[in-house]
């Protein structure tokens, strides 16, 4: 019986793995993203597709404040599924980085689930 637990818990950290659009391959591109109370800047990005970007997310303001019981601060950057990409917690002055393969085609959202309810941080990346 502990096999069968250890064989499914193996499987799914693979499944979780091989699902990740980051990558650590050598950025085609570099897209330098500024976020604040204001959005983002740009909020609106094209790449070609199987490019891989290296976002290099700035964030302008404090957004969120750092509250003693949350692990959350800051602004973030998320691409929604199926790219599901998250840089979090980007402190006022600070630089994050992620590096993406844009494997997936169409429309997709990013945003800064901390703050999008309040503010405007939310913007669309067309992949071609
Ligand atoms: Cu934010």
């Amino acid at each position: 019986m502990k096999k069968i637990f250890f064989f499914l818990f193996v499987s799914l950290i693979l499944v979780n793995l091989s699902c990740t659009t980051k990558t650590e391959e050598k950025p085609d591109v570099t897209i330098e993203i500024k976020v604040s109370k204001n959005g983002y800047q740009p909020n609106v990005i094209n790449v070609e597709r199987n490019k891989v970007v290296l976002f290099k997310i700035t964030a302008e303001d404090e957004g969120i404040p750092k509250e003693p019981n949350s692990k959350y601060y800051g602004h973030c950057f998320y691409i929604l599924p199926p790219y599901d990409v998250m840089v979090e917690n980007v402190g006022k002055g600070e630089t994050k980085e992620v590096k993406v393969k844009m494997v997936y085609p169409g429309h997709h959202i990013f945003t800064c689930p901390y703050c999008s309810d309040f503010f405007p941080t939310k913007g669309d990346i067309y992949v071609k």
